[in-house]
């Protein structure tokens, strides 16, 4: 998404950590940080929601994206948040740090 609208979902999101309730979900880790993803394949199971825990250990901002799972997740540096993914047909799916596009990753459905 547009920058200035990145901005505003960095606000909002620290606004947002405090009222965040954790749910009872497989919940798998990403750590980003300046370029890099860990790990950059995400095995998932199939047909369950699913949350992925992303962190950002970077200097700089990072933002997960997945265009096919309709996902945007701005995180400034040394933050941690999440996101909660409907359940997946089988199959792969690509995510990527909006702000450095050369870190793409996939979470692969079994
Ligand atoms: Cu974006």
């Amino acid at each position: 998404m547009r920058i200035n609208r990145k901005l505003a979902v960095l606000a909002f999101t620290a606004a947002a950590v405090g009222a965040a309730h954790a749910e009872d979900l497989p919940t798998f880790k990403l750590e980003m940080a300046d370029g890099t993803l860990k790990p950059a394949r995400i095995e998932v199971p199939a047909g369950k929601r699913i949350k992925i825990e992303v962190s950002n250990s970077g200097k700089g901002a990072a933002e997960f994206e997945s265009v096919q799972l309709r996902k945007e997740k701005v995180l400034a540096p040394g933050a941690d948040s999440f996101v909660v993914i409907a359940p997946l047909s089988p199959g792969e799916y690509k995510f990527f740090d909006d702000f450095h596009q050369q870190a793409q990753g996939v979470i692969v459905a079994k």
